[in-house]
C-alpha cells in the first residue's frame, strides 16, 4: 500500500435543450429516438463541481452528491466507470510506470450550485463533470466527442454538456451507440449575445423521473411517433440553420413550439405525465402576450421535465425581459421568486 491519494477536480456546465430529447430506442446504452439541440449555460452562473480521487486503500467506490452519500450501483454509473477504467487500463498497459489507478476504488464528491433534480438539467452537468473529472484523474486524452459518448451512458443529456455554445446530440444509427454523440453547431463566440433567465418555480424533486416518463411516452403515445419521425428531423435542420444564421426570431419560435410539443406527448402518454404546473402555464401566457405586443420574439420560453421556466433572449433586450419578470413576479402565487440569469458558455 502506498497510502497516496490521487485527485482531480473539474466543473461542468448545465445545458438546456431547445429541441428536446424525449424517448430512448435503447435504454441500456441511452440511445435516443431523436436528435436534439441545446444551449450550454455559462459555468459562472450554474455548474457542477466534482472531485474524483483514487487510492489503493479505498475499500469501495463511493459517491457524495451535495454532501449526501448516494449509491454507486446504478447501471448507468457502472457503465461510465467501467468504460473509463478500461481506457485507463489500456494506458497503464502501454506505460507500465503509470500508477495502477484502474485497479483502485474511486471516491467522487459532486456539488451543484443550483437545485438538484428539479428539471434544471442537474443530471446533465453531474454526469459530464463526473466523466471529465475521472478522465482528468486518469490522464485520458480522449476528445470531447469521445467523452460525450461515455457521459451519454450516464444520462443522455449529459453528452451535450461536453461542449460550450450551441450543441447537437446526433442520435446516430448504430446499435452499439458509437455514432450517438454530441457535436458543436456554433461556438458561444459565434453568437455571443444570447442570454438565458431561469425562473425557479419549484425547487422540489420531480415526481416522474425522465427515464420513466420517456419510456411511458415511447410505449403509449400515438403522437410520439409522428414527433420523432416527422417533426424533429425537419426541425433539427431549421434550428441548426437559425443558430448558424443568428436568426433569433426563428430560433425562438422553434424553441417554444418544441417545448410545447414535448409536453403534449407527455400528456398523450398513459398514464399522462405532467411536468408543467399552473405557474408554468402562466409564464407561457405572459411571454406569448409580451412577444405579441412587441410584434417579434423578444423572449422564448422552454420547460424541461419540471415546472421551471427557462427564457432565452438577446442581451440588448435584457432590460425589458427582466423588467417584465420584475413586474410580474410579485403577483404570481407559487413562484419561488428565485431566478438566475446566465450567459452562454464559451468553449468548455
Ligand atoms: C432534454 N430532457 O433534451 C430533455 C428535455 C428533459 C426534457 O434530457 O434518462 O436526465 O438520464 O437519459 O437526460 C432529461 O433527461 O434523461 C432530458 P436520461 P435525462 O434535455
Amino acid at each position: 500500500m502506498t497510502g497516496k491519494i490521487y485527485s482531480a477536480s473539474t466543473t461542468a456546465p448545465v445545458n438546456i435543450a431547445t429541441l428536446k430529447y424525449w424517448g430512448k430506442r435503447d435504454t441500456k446504452l441511452n440511445l435516443p429516438t431523436n436528435s436534439s439541440i441545446s444551449v450550454t449555460l455559462s459555468q459562472d452562473d450554474l455548474r457542477t463541481l466534482t472531485t474524483a480521487s483514487a487510492a489503493d486503500f479505498f475499500q469501495s467506490d463511493k459517491l457524495w452528491l451535495d454532501g449526501k452519500e448516494e449509491s454507486l450501483e446504478g447501471p448507468r454509473l457502472v457503465a461510465c466507470l467501467s468504460e473509463l477504467r478500461a481506457l485507463r487500463k489500456a494506458l497503464e498497459d502501454a506505460n507500465p510506470e503509470f500508477p495502477p489507478l484502474s485497479k483502485y476504488h474511486l471516491h467522487i464528491i459532486s456539488e451543484n450550485n443550483f437545485p438538484t433534480a428539479a428539471g434544471l438539467a442537474s443530471s446533465a452537468a453531474g454526469f459530464a463533470a463526473l466523466v471529465r473529472a475521472i478522465a482528468n484523474l486518469y490522464d485520458l486524452h480522449q476528445s470531447p466527442e469521445d467523452l460525450s459518448r461515455i457521459a451519454r451512458q450516464g444520462s443522455g443529456s449529459a453528452c451535450r454538456s461536453m461542449f460550450g455554445g450551441y450543441v447537437a446530440w446526433e442520435m446516430g444509427q448504430e446499435a452499439d451507440g458509437s455514432d450517438s454523440r454530441a457535436v458543436q453547431i456554433a461556438t458561444q463566440e459565434a453568437w455571443p449575445d444570447m442570454k438565458a433567465a431561469i425562473l425557479v418555480i419549484s425547487a422540489s424533486k420531480k415526481e416522474t423521473s425522465s427515464t420513466l416518463g420517456m419510456q411511458t411516452t415511447v410505449n403509449t403515445s400515438t403522437l410520439f411517433k409522428y414527433r420523432a419521425e416527422v417533426v424533429v428531423p425537419q426541425r433539427f435542420k431549421e434550428m441548426s440553420k437559425a443558430i448558424v444564421n443568428k436568426d433569433f426570431e426563428t430560433f425562438g419560435k422553434l424553441t417554444m413550439i418544441d417545448s410545447n410539443q414535448f409536453h403534449a406527448v407527455c400528456l398523450d402518454s398513459s398514464p399522462p405525465v405532467f411536468y408543467m404546473n399552473d405557474t408554468s402555464r402562466l409564464v407561457i401566457g405572459l411571454i406569448e402576450k409580451f412577444n405579441k405586443i412587441h410584434d417579434r420574439v423578444v423572449a422564448a420560453y422552454t420547460f424541461d421535465a419540471g415546472p421551471n421556466a427557462v427564457l432565452y433572449y438577446l442581451e440588448r433586450d435584457e432590460p425589458i425581459v427582466l423588467g417584465l419578470l420584475k413586474a410580474a413576479v410579485p403577483e404570481v402565487d407559487g413562484w419561488d421568486k428565485k431566478s438566475y440569469t446566465a450567459s452562454i458558455a464559451p468553449t468548455v
